[in-house]
């Protein structure tokens, strides 16, 4: 059982204290705390001047109201929020979800996530994360447009390619940050194409971000499996989701030999015996923005395909040798953990933000299953912006082979610098122990440096 040091329980119980109700953040603090015993047993200097209680507390939390208009004339509020947790090693910088669960809790456990996250990269980026609990699902263009200039109405005088340079998340894909930008340009009377990141490719943005977190993601599993001489090849893989980091997610896995047999929404799961058809998948859920039971429908009846239901059963019930978490946080249990294993899963990537709850992670780590944990294993996405972010400064654009080399090759050092700080650490093969303190420490060097502020 993994516990919090005892020179760690204060900091947990003041920040459990003071930021009452917010389970997502609590449980994504605990979870660093419980790896930073081992560094302050070595380096205890880091106890000093309160620089873990600073880590803790956001920096900047800026919640607003976002007024606008919907297609039938009435007024619709939402509630906007940015969160700037950390700037020790540069620009806040990190995505922004829209989705009816965002509250104040969930955004701050994906900027606290994203600090070390965006740490691991070796980029020069700070934390932060943002959103809104409006819910696109069902929305007309026009009525995103709307919402999203209203958003940015406020969330402008917050950021800049110097301060804060936020991206997509759930809910935000091409569309919302090219009308976010498009507001930004317009009341700002500026071209500042590295204020966003994973804007389309004729105005500013970089090839292979689309692509990056899925297939950095599916790159970082490479280079687990290969710790223990395995491969891709030949293996059934089960995704989550099939959102952004799901689609590139499947395409990455099979052009490495592996087949996907199912995939996700919030609605339920598809399997497809044969290996989900990728083509489809990508008409049915970025052309016609429809439910993944379409895809069943589009294949036809009886091609082997079938949909389940999300009350009937969870996606982890289909066996697999790698899981690939990719939708959202918390999505995968404890129960789900034992089924996997009893399934014989070697193998679990976590895509998404948090996905695995804590007590499936412990199953999966005592039974010496491979687990990457998000802040490591998605990083290709945020590491992939901030090459965007380096073309908008340069003037540059660079090619999607050059792009994705680099991608590949910043996954690869995420992957050895996690592995190398748990064997340096004691406890060799534990990738959350080496992500945490690997991020920790250069976070913690650079907040160090700074003096008190
Ligand atoms: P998308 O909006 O493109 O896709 C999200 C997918 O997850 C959809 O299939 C959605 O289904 C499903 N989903 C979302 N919320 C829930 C829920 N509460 N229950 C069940 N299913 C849900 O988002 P992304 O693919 O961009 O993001 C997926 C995850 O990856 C998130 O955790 C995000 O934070 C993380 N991430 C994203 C990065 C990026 O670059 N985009 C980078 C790093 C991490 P439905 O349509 O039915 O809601
Ligand atoms: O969680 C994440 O890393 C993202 N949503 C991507 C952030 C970014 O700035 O590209």
């Amino acid at each position: 059982m993994v516990t919090v040091d005892e020179k760690l329980e204060p900091i947990l119980q003041e920040v459990l204290r003071r930021n009452a109700g917010e389970h997502e953040f609590h449980q994504a603090i605990r979870e660093v705390l419980e790896s930073l015993g081992r560094v302050i047993a070595k380096h205890p200097r880091y106890l000093e001047s309160s620089l873990i209680e600073r880590l803790c507390e956001p920096e900047r939390q800026i919640i607003f109201r976002v007024p606008w208009v919907d297609d039938h004339g009435r007024v619709q509020i939402n509630r906007g929020f940015r969160v700037q947790f950390n700037s020790a090693l540069g620009p806040y910088k990190g995505g922004i979800r829209f989705h009816p669960s965002v509250n104040v809790g969930i955004i701050k456990f994906l900027g606290f996530e994203q600090t070390f996250k965006n740490a691991l990269t070796g980029m020069p980026i700070g934390g932060g994360k943002g959103g809104s609990d409006f819910n696109p699902r069902g929305r007309s263009d026009g009525e995103v447009m709307r919402f999203c200039q209203s958003f940015m109405t406020e969330l402008h005088r917050h950021i800049g390619e110097h301060t804060d340079v936020p991206a997509g998340d759930i809910g935000v894909g091409g569309r919302e940050i090219g009308y976010m930008f498009g507001q930004y340009k317009r009341l700002t009377n500026r071209y500042e194409a590295g204020v966003l990141t994973g804007k389309a490719l004729f105005y500013g943005g970089s090839r292979a971000r689309t692509e990056a977190t899925g297939y950095g993601s599916t790159y970082f599993v490479q280079s687990m499996l290969a710790t223990r001489q395995q491969e891709f090849e030949g293996r059934t893989a089960v995704v989550s989701g099939s959102g952004n980091v799901a689609i590139y997610t499947v395409e990455k896995v099979q052009s490495f030999g592996g087949k996907v047999v199912a995939v996700s929404d919030s609605s339920g799961y598809v399997v497809d015996e044969s290996g989900i058809d990728l083509e489809l998948l990508k008409e049915i859920k970025q052309v016609r923005r429809a439910r993944i039971s379409d895809y069943v429908h589009a294949k036809g009846e009886g091609r082997g395909a079938y949909f389940v239901d999300a009350e009937a059963g969870s996606i982890w019930d289909v066996a697999c040798e790698v899981a690939m978490p990719s939708a959202t946080q918390n999505e995968l249990t404890g129960k789900d953990a034992k089924t996997l294993i009893s399934n014989g899963v070697i193998a679990v990537g976590e895509g998404a933000n948090m996905p695995c709850t804590p007590e499936a992670v412990r199953i999966f780590q005592q039974a010496g299953i491979l687990f990457a944990p998000g802040k490591a294993a998605n990083a290709g996405g945020v590491a992939t912006s901030a090459l965007e972010m380096q073309q908008n400064a340069s003037r540059d654009s660079w090619t999607f082979e050059q792009t994705e080399a680099r991608l590949a090759t910043i996954m690869r050092n995420i992957h050895d610098t996690c592995a190398q700080t748990a064997d340096e650490y004691g406890a060799p093969g534990d990738y959350v122990l080496g992500a945490n303190i690997a991020g920790f420490v250069k976070v913690a060097q650079a907040m160090d440096a700074l003096g008190i502020i």
